[in-house]
C-alpha cells in the first residue's frame, strides 16, 4: 500500500516531505518519478492530468488536497466505484473568511482606487460604505460559508445565506431551494458565491439571478469560475446595476491575458488565493484517511457522487 501525489504545480516535493516527516513508515511517491503502480492505494490529487488515474489498478481512493473536488468529477477516467474525499479544515474556513472580509472593506472604504490614485499622486476624497447598512448575502452555506457567516456577524454585518437544506445558525436566517432564491437575492447588497461547483450550480452567476440583486449590489466570487457567466457580469456591471465584483476563480487559470476582467475598474482580480490548502494543518486528515484505508474503516470527509460534492 502506498501513497501518490498527483498536481501539476510545483508543490509536490513539499507535500511529499511533509507527509513522510509525519509518517516515515508510509511509502509516498510523486507521479512523476518513477514508482510501483500496483502498490498505489491512495492518490491525493489538486487538478490531475486526465487519465492519470487510469494506471493504478489498485487504486482505493482519490483524495483533493482542496475543498472542492469537481476537478475529480471531470475527469471520466477516475474509477466509479472508489470513494473521493476532499479536505474540511478549519485553517482553510477561517483564511477564506479573513480574506472575503479584507475584500469587502477593502470595497466599502475604497483602498484600491486610493492606492490607484497614490501612484498618480491624485488627492481624491470619496463616500464609503458601513458595515451597518448592509446585508452580506452568502451562497452555499457548508463548512466555508458557515464560518464566513459567524466571523461576518460578530463583524456586525447582517447575513443570510442559502443552500439545499435547512439550517438553524443563530443569527442568520438560511433560505434553501430555487422558491426561496428571489427572496434571499433581493436582501443581498453584497452576494459571496461560496458553492460547490456542479451540475445545478455551473453557470448559476447569471444575468437572471444579477436583475434579482438589489441595485448597486456588489459579487464576490470566490468559489469556482465555472459559477459565473462572465458576459453577464460584464453587462451588469456596465449598466449600471452592480456596482462591481471580486473575483478569486476563472474559467481558465491564470486568467487569459485579453480577458476584460483584467482592466475592468470596477473588477477586483486575485490568482485563486483566497484559501489555500495549508500543508501542516491538512496532512494529518490524509494521513488518518490512509490508516482508516488500510484498516478498512469508513472514511472521513467523503463527498457524495449523486450530488457533485
Ligand atoms: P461544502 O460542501 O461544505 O458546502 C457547500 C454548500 O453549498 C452547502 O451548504 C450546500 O447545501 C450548498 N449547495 C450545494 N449545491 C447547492 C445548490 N444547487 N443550491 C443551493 N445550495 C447548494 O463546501 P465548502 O464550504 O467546503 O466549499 C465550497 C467551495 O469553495 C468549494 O467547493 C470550492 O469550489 C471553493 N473553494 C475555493 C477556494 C479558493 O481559494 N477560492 C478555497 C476553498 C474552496 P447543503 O448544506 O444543503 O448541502
Ligand atoms: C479548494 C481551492 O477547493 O483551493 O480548496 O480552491
Amino acid at each position: 500500500m502506498a501513497i501518490v501525489i498527483i498536481r501539476q504545480d510545483n508543490k509536490i516535493d513539499s507535500w511529499k516531505k511533509a507527509l513522510i516527516a509525519k509518517a516515515p513508515d508510509i511509502s509516498v511517491y510523486s507521479y512523476l518519478e518513477e514508482h510501483p503502480k500496483e502498490e498505489i492505494t491512495l492518490a491525493c490529487v489538486w487538478k490531475q492530468p486526465v487519465d492519470a488515474l487510469k494506471q493504478y489498478p489498485n487504486l482505493k481512493c482519490v483524495a483533493s488536497f482542496g475543498a472542492g473536488v469537481d476537478f475529480i468529477f471531470k475527469d471520466k477516467s477516475v474509477p466509479e466505484h472508489i470513494p473521493i474525499t476532499r479536505v474540511v479544515d478549519p485553517v482553510l474556513a477561517s483564511d477564506m473568511s479573513e480574506f472575503v472580509l479584507a475584500l469587502i472593506l477593502s470595497y466599502f472604504k475604497n483602498l484600491n482606487n486610493y492606492k490607484i490614485d497614490q501612484s498618480k499622486k491624485v488627492w481624491q476624497p470619496r463616500e464609503y460604505k458601513r458595515i451597518s447598512d448592509t446585508t452580506v448575502g452568502i451562497m452555499g452555506m457548508g463548512v466555508l460559508g458557515e464560518k464566513l457567516a459567524e466571523d461576518l456577524v460578530k463583524n456586525r454585518f447582517n447575513v443570510i445565506g442559502w443552500a439545499t437544506s435547512p439550517k438553524i445558525i443563530p443569527g442568520i436566517e438560511v433560505y434553501t431551494g430555487d422558491n426561496e432564491k428571489n427572496t434571499f437575492l433581493s436582501r443581498s447588497n453584497i452576494l459571496i458565491c461560496l458553492l460547490p461547483l456542479t451540475k445545478e450550480t455551473t453557470g448559476i452567476l447569471n444575468n437572471k439571478l444579477f436583475k434579482e440583486l438589489p441595485k448597486q449590489a456588489y459579487v464576490i466570487n470566490v468559489a469556482r469560475g465555472g459559477h459565473l457567466v462572465d458576459e453577464d457580469l460584464l453587462e451588469y456591471i456596465n449598466n449600471g446595476h452592480l456596482a462591481g465584483a471580486g473575483l478569486d476563480v476563472f474559467h481558465e487559470e491564470p486568467l487569459p491575458f485579453e480577458h476584460p476582467f483584467w482592466t475592468h475598474p470596477k473588477i477586483h482580480i486575485t490568482p485563486h488565493v483566497a484559501s489555500v490548502s495549508d500543508i501542516e494543518s491538512v496532512i494529518p486528515q490524509l494521513l488518518e484517511n490512509y490508516r482508516r484505508l488500510t484498516e478498512g474503516l469508513p472514511l472521513k470527509y467523503t463527498v457524495n457522487r449523486e450530488k457533485g460534492y
